[in-house]
């Protein structure tokens, strides 16, 4: 058995948000643990299809994924999300919908110098260019975490190295 909790996964576009959310999932599947994986595939497009990159629209972005979350916790799931979520007081605000030890903050910091050299979608390009606004980073705000349970420093480490740090810290904390 396991506790349920959320992982809350926050970074820049192109940090690895998904990529390491991913790994940890596929880890936590084969010793058993019951898991779902929010992200920009199943709540952008769907739930959150409405909404656009204003700020007005994250702050309701992430307000919707931290009362789905809750409802997921609920049903008694160890739960990923994997968003941007930049603005702090967003995460404070899904982190008090939970109880104490439910709400686990995922800093994934890999420098935004990083993110833009990889550019996987050509995102950041394009926010240089002009053709998108808003672009975190660039010229939208993103503030990293001041009291992240987990801070995983990407171009220190590997994939592996960042699940092992996750996975090691949910066996530390007894939730799995
Ligand atoms: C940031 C944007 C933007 C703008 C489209 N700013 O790298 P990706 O493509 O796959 O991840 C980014 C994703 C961010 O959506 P979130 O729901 O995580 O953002 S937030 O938590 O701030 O609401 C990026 C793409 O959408 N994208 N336009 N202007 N990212």
């Amino acid at each position: 058995g396991h506790k349920a909790c959320v992982l809350w996964y926050t970074g820049l576009s192109g940090s690895g948000k998904s990529t390491i959310a991913n790994a940890v999932d596929k880890r936590l599947f084969e010793l058993g643990v019951h898991t779902y994986l929010l992200d920009g595939d199943n709540v952008r497009h769907g739930l959150n299809g409405d909404l656009t990159f204003s700020d007005k629209d994250r702050v309701e972005n992430i307000r919707r994924i931290g009362e789905v979350s809750k409802l997921f916790v609920e049903s008694g799931l160890l739960i990923s999300t994997a968003f941007i979520s930049p603005f702090q007081s967003d995460r404070d605000m899904a982190r008090d919908l939970l109880n104490q030890g439910q709400f686990i903050e995922v800093f994934v910091d890999t420098p935004i110098e990083v993110c833009e050299q990889r550019d996987p979608k050509g995102l950041y390009k394009k926010a240089r260019s002009g053709e998108i606004k808003n672009f975190t980073g660039i010229d939208s705000t993103y503030e990293a975490p001041v009291n992240a349970e987990i801070h995983l420093q990407t171009v220190e480490q590997t994939i592996e190295q960042s699940v092992d740090q996750v996975v090691g810290y949910l066996q530390g904390e007894g939730i799995i």
